[in-house]
């Protein structure tokens, strides 16, 4: 006889919210941000949420995996993950990681478990009338700080109407962008979504930053576009006006021979992103800083694993982001909350999408001083709109676009992009 912890439904709801055309080393956002929305109901009733990426493909696993988990008990999270793995054995699906086209080895197992170990956390939190902090050890801290996600950008898409951030294509808009970040959500930390101009010209906008913002710690993410010789002149050139950098060049080799010659800590959420690639990283002495992102390390639980082999390795830890909705921020902040070692203030997206673009009931979230509260009431701490996610899959529909891809979208514009690694 099933038991109220049965899985009786999953729902995958695929959405799409406006994105602004923001630039970054393999091309520029579309107008829409693609996201699935995870509903994992049991037959006593309640009802977990995930979220996670929006490509086709990855859609497609998604479904192989609901099918695989329907009539088994949430409570069971291992016994979860063993059927996710089996159904997707015979899955022979290239791509559609979600990643835009940045180089990504992480493992399709994680990515696609990850929506259903969040929903049952979720569930479990809900039934148990615990917050979902409680369930990965506790909290220890209330709040998460992040930092100010800085892009440079084109003053609105080609045919479109200008966005309220206007343009930011050199060092004053960048600075004029910063401006607003640190003003409405108080970050005290920045970090520059590099990888799009020539470098000399991305680190005047941090010498910049660090004029206008003096102390503040800054980072640059080039995306691994720029060659070991170049990513070392870049460092030596910014020297303590960098807190971190982050994948300036490709491999574990590459960012290896880097460390070995730079003062600055380097930080990865490209050449680290799954368990196997630790020991080769740590034997190198690649990376000081693994930037965690619950969506590809399988969901919660292991990523509390990451954080426990990071500190074996004794390698900090912070968190990635890609463009994301509020079920997402919800969980990071369970997982910042609880995980003791994430020691930088961490990735967001948040400030670049719509507040009414969400698939949230309310508004649960507020940054003060760059810190969002961890949820304290049951579970993810956060209820669907069913109305804002009608809307917003209506727009997923609409829209048309079925997997990101950031380089076809700026070779729209720019026949001859180049997208290559090293290219600097
Ligand atoms: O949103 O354009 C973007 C970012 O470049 C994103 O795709 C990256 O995954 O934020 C990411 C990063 O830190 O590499
Ligand atoms: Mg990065």
């Amino acid at each position: 006889m099933a038991r109220a912890t049965t899985i009786a439904d999953i729902r995958i709801t695929p959405v799409a919210f406006a994105d602004p055309p923001l630039l970054n080393s393999v091309g520029v956002h579309e107008p829409y941000a693609l996201r699935s929305v995870i509903e994992v109901e049991t037959v006593g009733g309640t009802i977990g949420l995930g979220e996670s990426y929006g490509d086709a493909k990855h859609l497609h696993r998604l479904e192989l995996a609901a099918d695989a988990l329907l009539g088994l008990d949430i409570d069971n999270i291992a016994v979860l993950r063993r059927a996710v793995s089996i159904a997707l054995e015979n899955d022979t699906t290239e791509g559609g990681h979600g990643m835009a086209g940045m180089v990504t080895t992480s493992s399709t197992l994680d990515r696609v478990f990850s929506p259903f170990d969040v929903a049952a956390l979720d569930v479990q939190g809900q039934n148990f009338g615990v917050p979902i902090s409680t369930l990965l050890g506790g909290r220890v801290r209330d709040s998460v700080p992040f930092s100010g996600y800085l892009f440079y950008k084109w003053a609105g898409h080609p045919g479109r109407p200008e966005d309220s951030w206007g343009a930011a294509l050199d060092p004053a808009g960048i600075v004029s962008q910063a401006e607003r970040m640190v003003a409405d959500y108080g970050f005290s930390a920045l970090k520059l979504k590099g990888g799009v101009f020539a470098p000399g010209e991305e680190a005047e906008a941090i010498e910049a930053l660090s004029e206008r913002f003096p102390g503040m710690p800054l980072r640059i993410d080039p995306n691994g576009v720029w060659t070991v010789d170049t990513s070392i002149s870049v460092a030596e050139r910014l020297g303590s006006r960098l807190e971190y950098l982050e994948d300036p060049t490709p491999g574990l080799d590459g960012m290896a021979e880097v460390r070995s010659c730079v003062p600055q800590p380097l930080a990865t959420n490209m050449y680290v992103v799954a368990f196997d690639q630790i020991p080769e990283s740590a034997a190198r002495g690649s990376v000081d800083i693994v930037l965690s992102d619950h969506h590809f390390w399988g969901g919660l639980h292991r990523s509390k694993l990451l954080a426990g082999i990071a500190e074996t390795f004794s390698m900090s830890l912070s968190m990635h982001s890609n463009s994301h909705l509020g079920v997402s921020l919800a969980a990071m902040l369970h997982l910042g909350g609880s995980t003791p070692n994430i020691d930088y203030a961490c990735d967001t997206h948040w400030p670049w999408k719509n507040t009414e673009d969400d698939v949230v009931a309310g508004s649960p979230f507020e940054f003060v001083d760059g810190s969002v509260q961890v949820p304290t009431s049951p579970g993810l701490g956060v209820t669907l709109d069913r109305a804002r996610l009608a809307r917003l899959h209506q727009q997923y529909l609409d829209c048309g676009l079925r997997e990101r891809n950031d380089t076809e979208y700026m070779r729209r514009f720019n026949p001859d992009f180049d997208a290559s690694l090293a290219r600097w």
